[in-house]
């Protein structure tokens, strides 16, 4: 036997022994590339003779497409054999539970939402929802803003078309106006939700969270009023005692109007709410408007009441040591990983409101 056919039958008996895919491009390379064995015999046929060039390009012929044959079904019999062990090692049962659980958290402000909703619904409000596209009429006529009023102006309200009609709401009053129009007094409801304003810098978002409230019976006045957010300021903030003053200001849908301050005080570098000499703006406030009751179909010799509204974002801030607004609508998820709250720890007034 010769030399060569010695080597084909080792390079047969190589590929039939094995069943590894490094092993099998090992032994491609070895025959069938640029330096390999059957380029090396094709080189020898230059120093041969005329009738033995032909025999032995003949047999370097037949046994390439032998060889190349065997490597074929061999070479896919292996991949094949490696998919399927793949596929079998990474098959998933669905039906089994997840090995890692990752429990979501809730955002800041759905925290406070709720805290506050929960809040109120201790004293007898409901909550009550409207929707983020309003017109006109719910967003500002009704709650006797004049046509004129800078509110209404191009800069402040997104409107949605045209004939400036249709827009997104810029405060969550149409709320109170749609449930007085649907029902009948006493009303005694909070709303809770986004809103939008054309405004946009360090302490304004174009969308933020507002949520207001309207208590509308017989003899309802401005003392209930205080009493009312004295009692919700002092829940929130989960203080016994607090320093709260009514400023004097001006909204269109109420007379009288007020703003309220609260008290607090720096303390290494941290706020303390409730006392102090220093004052923060936290709500505004009033009587409900003769002219509003008029459009929700209330009498106002008979009903009157008052209604208050509250900025979420600036209160979540500031009750949870957050000092940058715009990272609330970020949807980073390390930063709500570390703000969020956990999604069982529901906000109750017999056991804390947050822990
Ligand atoms: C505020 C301040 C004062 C308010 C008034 C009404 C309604 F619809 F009853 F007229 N809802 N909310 C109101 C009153 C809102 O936000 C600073």
């Amino acid at each position: 036997m010769s030399d060569f056919e010695k080597k084909i039958i080792e390079f047969k008996s190589r590929l039939n022994s094995t069943q590894d895919s490094n092993e099998i491009e090992l032994i491609r390379t070895d025959i069938f590339s640029k330096n390999g064995f059957l380029n090396s015999q094709f080189k020898k046929l230059g120093s041969l003779s005329e009738d033995e060039k032909k025999t032995f390009a003949s047999n370097i012929n037949k046994a390439k497409q032998e060889l190349l044959e065997i490597f074929r079904v061999k070479a896919s019999e292996v991949s094949d054999r490696d998919l399927y062990e793949k596929i079998k090692k990474e098959k998933v049962d669905v039906t089994l539970p997840e090995k890692e659980f990752k429990i979501g958290k809730i955002h800041p402000v759905s925290q406070v939402i709720d805290e506050i909703s929960c809040i109120f619904s201790e004293i007898g409000f409901s909550v009550e929802e409207g929707p983020d596209v309003e017109n006109d009429y719910n967003n500002f006529t009704a709650l006797n803003t004049p046509e004129d009023h800078p509110a209404k102006d191009m800069h402040d309200t997104f409107y949605l078309d045209e004939n400036m009609k249709t827009l997104l709401r810029t405060h969550t009053s149409p709320v109170q106006v749609r449930t007085m129009l649907k029902g009948k007094p006493p009303f005694k409801i909070i709303a809770p939700g986004r809103t939008y304003r054309s405004d946009s810098d360090q302490t304004h978002t174009p969308m933020f969270h507002q949520l207001e409230g309207l208590h509308i019976d017989k003899n309802i006045n401005m003392g209930h009023l205080k009493g009312c957010l004295n009692y919700f300021i002092k829940e929130f903030f989960e203080v016994d005692k607090i320093k709260m003053r009514f400023r004097p200001s001006h909204f269109p849908f109420t007379e009288p109007s007020a703003e309220v301050d609260i008290g607090y005080r720096i303390e290494k570098n941290k706020i303390i709410i409730g006392e102090g000499d220093k004052w923060l703006e936290v709500l505004g406030c009033g009587m409900v408007h003769p002219n509003v009751l008029k459009n929700c179909k209330v009498d106002p010799k008979n009903y009157q009441g008052f209604a208050f509204g509250i900025g979420i974002d600036r209160l979540a801030m500031l009750k949870y040591g957050i000092n940058d607004l715009r990272s609330f609508f970020e949807c980073d998820y390390r930063w709500l990983n570390y703000y969020g709250f956990d999604p069982l720890d529901v906000p109750t007034n017999y056991r804390g409101l947050s822990k």
